[in-house]
């Protein structure tokens, strides 16, 4: 996809661009500064308060595009029309009209995401741009990826990060990292494995190579974030909600939840945690597991649009091979969708009807939810 020159280059992430977002970008933005003529960087959006803070220890050197989301304005939903920063239609039309002036000598890359609905309303101008499309990527193949025409698939979901995929690129492209590029690819790495503690053996050794380059401990310091009040609260207001369900599983996988003998030497109980939040729902959901809960689910609402956050232990992934974002958020829209152990939806719904769908798909999986 490098060989030859570039004329225009796009690097669109997904909405509400994070750490590893941002930080590919970055890295990218850097490796075809010399290949391309300009670059044009893409946050449907904008950036969550961490890549925001990112973006201030490195920033780009281009100035990157903010698309402001479509607002749905139809329909009688009670918007204060003054709530002002709005400006949204005009500029997911600019940057379509760029895309539509693109033709085979430019490159549209999307980052950290393939799913069409994580693009906002920048889809459309993607998938009808001719220029060239490659995905750089770590997450499941989304089905809805094939509106978008692209090129080339660069996913592989055993990468710990996009910041790892663009990393390879790099090896590939036999470029050195400078340092602020070291520290760029490491922030996404860290952010996504949880400081490493998910981490696989073949990111340690790229991590090792990348620390040649870059200091850890400044990394770690980058993203250490001191919870704010309202986070705070959220966090504590989500346990003192919570609803609580047990769920015997057996410890093999296709889990035969209809058996009542007595043979339950390999069963174990789960523990359900379910709650609701004004804000901060994702955050929540980890406090929950961080209490002791095997999966939590924790929605918020914003007007006529519910938000659910689900949270899994790796051990209740492992018992279970349930899947967060395929087997339960995405069967619900294709709004939703995510990680094995952390997935993510919003969509038009009221809260107890996304609640009560997604405890329908996880019963139907695992068997009798029993109050606690
Ligand atoms: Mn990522």
């Amino acid at each position: 996809m490098m060989g030859k020159r570039i004329r225009h280059l796009c690097i669109i992430t997904h909405r509400l661009a994070d750490v590893d977002a941002y930080c590919s970008a970055y890295a990218l933005s850097s490796l075809f500064k010399r290949h391309a003529r300009d670059i044009t960087i893409v946050f449907p959006a904008g950036l969550n308060a961490i890549a925001t803070k990112v973006m201030q220890h490195i920033p780009l050197d281009v100035t990157p595009l903010i698309i402001d989301e479509v607002r749905d304005g139809s329909g009688a939903n009670g918007n204060d029309v003054n709530s002002g920063s709005i400006i949204s239609e005009r500029d997911v039309e600019y940057i379509v009209d760029v895309l539509n002036q693109y033709d085979k000598d430019d490159l549209i890359l999307i980052v950290d995401t393939n799913n069409p609905v994580m693009l906002a309303g920048i889809s459309e101008g993607v998938a009808r741009s001719k220029a060239r499309k490659v995905v750089i990527d770590h997450h499941p193949i989304a089905v809805e990826a094939s509106m978008l025409g692209i090129d080339e698939m660069r996913v592989d979901v055993n990468a710990s990060s996009a910041c790892e995929m663009v990393y390879r690129l790099f090896k590939e492209m036999r470029r050195r990292l400078s340092r602020d590029v070291a520290t760029a690819l490491l922030l996404g790495v860290l952010t996504d494995t949880q400081n490493l503690a998910i981490a696989r053996c073949s990111t340690i050794s790229m991590v090792a190579d990348i620390c040649r380059f870059t200091s850890l401990e400044e990394c770690r310091s980058i993203i250490a974030v001191e919870r704010d009040y309202s986070e705070r609260v959220a966090r504590l207001k989500a346990a003192q909600r919570c609803r609580l369900y047990r769920v015997k599983v057996g410890n093999a996988v296709g889990v035969d939840s209809n058996s009542n003998s007595n043979s339950n030497s390999n069963q174990s109980l789960i523990i359900i945690a379910v709650s609701k939040v004004g804000s901060h729902h994702a955050s929540a959901a980890k406090a929950l597991i961080d209490l002791g809960a095997d999966l939590s689910i924790v929605v918020s609402s914003e007007g006529s649009i519910a938000k659910a956050s689900l949270r899994s232990t790796q051990s209740f992934y492992a018992r279970t091979r349930l899947h967060l974002g395929t087997d339960i958020l995405a069967r619900i829209s294709s709004a939703g969708g995510g990680h094995p152990t952390a997935a993510s939806i919003a969509l038009e719904m009221d809260e107890e009807g996304l609640i009560r769908s997604i405890l329908q798909l996880i019963k139907e999986r695992l068997g009798r939810l029993d109050p606690l």
